[in-house]
């Protein structure tokens, strides 16, 4: 069984890049393998112009575990955690954050430790009612990875934030939309249809200006307001040569729907 199942069909979900993570019986947890299909899938969204929305949700009832717990050697003398974020994990998020297109996820069970985090690096995150989102890692003795330790308190405040690292509790969905740590928590029913209709309203928009979008939200958390200014100058002077722009005024002034073509 493949561990991700990456696809793109044109007929189906056209410029979605639809990622299921794909080890249900033990919740989709994180090895080697999910990681070479998320890096390989990610280096399709980098390089193919066909490519315009990513949409991830994990199989069965889980969403992500987190790291698999069973594949590594507790009895091994010199246990670095470490090299795992730095060869995997982290360059994930990396990629995921920069790239220049949407990325929608669509949680439909638990979120576990790494699991939860990943999730919270997406772009726009829907959630089934029945999802919840863990962060698991002090329960064995660990710290949040994966973005969690910054998407936190950004996401939900300070407080927040530190009672979830360090109970390890569990959130209901209903609670991660109240706290804004997710856009939407959906009837589980709804889900599927739900991110697939979002992921298809992103792949069929300015692809250009949602990346722009991306890149405009992102920096504000690290910009004071003068930078930020700029950056909205600058991004609006090149993104208003392009072609979209032109589109999305005339559609307007001629009172139908634009038609996008991503530039
Ligand atoms: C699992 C896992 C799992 C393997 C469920 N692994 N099998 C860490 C270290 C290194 C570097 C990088 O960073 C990290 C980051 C991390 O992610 S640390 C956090 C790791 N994750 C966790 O600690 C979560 C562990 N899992 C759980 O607490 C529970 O499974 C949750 C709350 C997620 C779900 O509970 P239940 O719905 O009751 O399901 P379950 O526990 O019965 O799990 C179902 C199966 O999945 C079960 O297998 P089995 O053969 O007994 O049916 C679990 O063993 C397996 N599974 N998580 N992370």
């Amino acid at each position: 069984m493949e561990p991700v199942l990456v696809s793109l069909q044109a007929a189906y979900l056209p410029g979605v890049l639809h990622i299921t993570l794909n080890r249900p019986e033990k919740l989709n947890a994180f090895n080697p393998a999910v990681h070479k299909g998320l890096a390989e899938a990610m280096s399709r969204a980098e390089s193919e112009a066909a490519v315009r929305c990513l949409l991830i949700t994990g199989a069965g009832r889980g969403f992500c575990a987190g790291q698999d717990l069973t594949e590594r050697d507790m009895k091994a003398s010199a246990i670095d955690l470490g090299s795992g974020l730095e060869t995997w994990y982290n360059p994930l998020i990396k990629r995921m954050r920069t790239l220049p297109k949407p990325i929608v996820c669509a949680v439909n069970g638990v979120a576990a430790g790494a699991g939860a985090n990943f999730a919270l690096a997406c772009d726009i995150v829907l959630a089934a009612r029945s999802a919840s989102f863990i962060q698991a890692f002090v329960k064995i003795g660990l710290v949040p990875d994966c973005g969690g330790s910054y998407f936190l308190p950004r996401l939900a405040g300070m407080q927040r934030a530190m009672g979830l690292a360090m109970t390890g509790d569990r959130l209901s969905a209903e609670d991660a939309e109240r706290w804004g740590l997710i856009w939407k928590c959906v009837d589980d029913a709804k889900l599927k249809d739900e991110a697939e209709k979002l992921s298809m309203q992103l792949a069929s928009g300015p692809t250009r200006s949602l990346g722009m979008i991306k890149q405009a939200m992102y920096a504000s958390a690290g910009n004071t307001l003068a930078a930020q200014l700029d950056m909205e100058r600058d991004l609006q002077r090149d993104i208003g040569k392009g072609g979209d722009y032109r589109e999305g005024v005339a559609a307007f002034l001629e009172k139908r729907k634009p038609s996008f073509t991503g530039q």
